[in-house]
């Protein structure tokens, strides 16, 4: 079981003397094996992560609350943070590595523009009249887009319309703030270009490249910057009817030009859920956050059953074992996951 016959049960830290602690405490080092197993447990990583969801119903009202109590010049952004309770208030995680928010702004309202190292999505979850710019790009926010903030890029929040318009963040900020790298910088607003944002012009089908695209030199790490619901919904109808009963209806959101993930940290993907099947996806060793567009049902993440509706957005944590399942009508769900930043560690895993 062990080969060099060690024990299972390492020393504990009151096994030491006292003095001997003391003296490496006042030297600032410390016994690696009373931690060993903590900080490596055998087979299965530990997880204070919970399964849980965050119902919109009663999530909305505390977000129209803080549009009455905080103006946006209080708050810059007006984001209520979801926390996992296996994490506590204070660290601001839905998962240990991803960070989620619901953002709510108002009619003539900005949310000044500013840049910074962590990476940020958007994703629409209710309203109309909104945009966020990004280098200059202005993109609309209808419910379901998706809009990309990479690292270091500029943008700003804005909304032309009526009523209030809320979206999701998710941000890689727990792995970047831990690395203490995170910082904002702001600025002036930008001028924002004419044009329509690249999803309507240069990257409109899927498989077509603008052709000097090919040549390396031209080549932006960010080439598509917004998501559209409607071609990612059409896209996931379609994909449903050539797809087999029990494989996923799923569609991953890439860099037209190379394929890869539209992030380096985060991975994002849409799903049709079928109408009344079970549907278990393989664990994976990522952590993810799921989010309802449309549709209702319930997911079973490690043995505790959570129900879900539109607006809900779900923890997952890693290795977790997942039975989701859709009722009255399909419904189509948005993943985030860390995916990305496990495989660029050279360790990610599915089982
Ligand atoms: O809208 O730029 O939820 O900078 C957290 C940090 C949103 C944003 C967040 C941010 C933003």
């Amino acid at each position: 079981m062990n080969p060099a016959n060690h024990s299972d049960a390492l020393g504990r830290l009151e096994d030491l003397p006292a003095d001997y602690i003391a003296d490496m405490t006042a030297l600032s080092i410390a016994p690696l094996w009373p931690q060993l197993r903590g900080l490596l447990p055998r087979g299965k990583p530990a997880r204070a992560t919970q399964p849980f969801v965050w119902h919109y119903a009663e999530v909305r009202p505390q977000l129209m609350r803080a549009g009455e109590l905080t103006p946006i010049e209080k708050a810059e952004r007006r984001v209520l943070v979801l926390c996992n309770p296996g994490h506590g208030i204070e660290k601001l995680v839905a998962t240990p590595n991803i960070y989620v928010g619901m953002q709510l702004i108002l009619p003539g309202e900005v949310a000044p523009n500013h840049r910074h190292t962590p990476s940020a999505v958007r994703f629409v979850v209710e309203g109309e009249g909104g945009f966020t710019t990004v280098q200059g790009e202005k993109c609309p926010m209808h419910k379901g887009d998706l809009i990309l903030t990479p690292a270091g890029l500029w943008h700003e929040h804005g909304h032309e319309g009526k009523g209030p318009v809320v979206w999701l963040d998710a941000l890689d900020l727990p792995m970047v703030y831990s690395m203490e790298a995170s910082y904002a910088i702001e600025g002036p607003s930008q001028n924002a270009r004419a044009e329509l944002d690249a999803s309507q012009t240069k990257y409109r089908r899927a498989g077509l490249v603008p052709f000097e695209s090919l040549s390396l030199k031209t080549r932006t790490a960010y080439p598509q910057i917004r998501y559209p619901w409607v071609d990612v919904r059409e896209a996931l109808n379609a994909l449903d009817k050539g797809t087999p009963k029990d494989a996923a209806v799923q569609l991953a959101y890439v860099n037209p030009e190379t394929g890869a993930p539209c992030l380096p940290t985060l991975g994002f993907s849409a799903q049709l859920l079928r109408d009344g099947l079970d549907f278990s996806p393989r664990p994976r060793s990522a952590s993810s956050v799921m989010h309802v567009i449309e549709g209702r049902g319930e997911s079973e993440i490690d043995g505790v059953t959570l129900k879900w509706s539109e607006g809900d957005t779900v923890a997952i944590p890693t290795h977790a074992q997942i039975k989701h399942r859709a009722s009255n009508g399909n419904a189509y769900l948005f993943h985030v996951d860390d995916a990305p930043t496990q495989r660029a560690l050279g360790f990610y895993q599915e089982f």
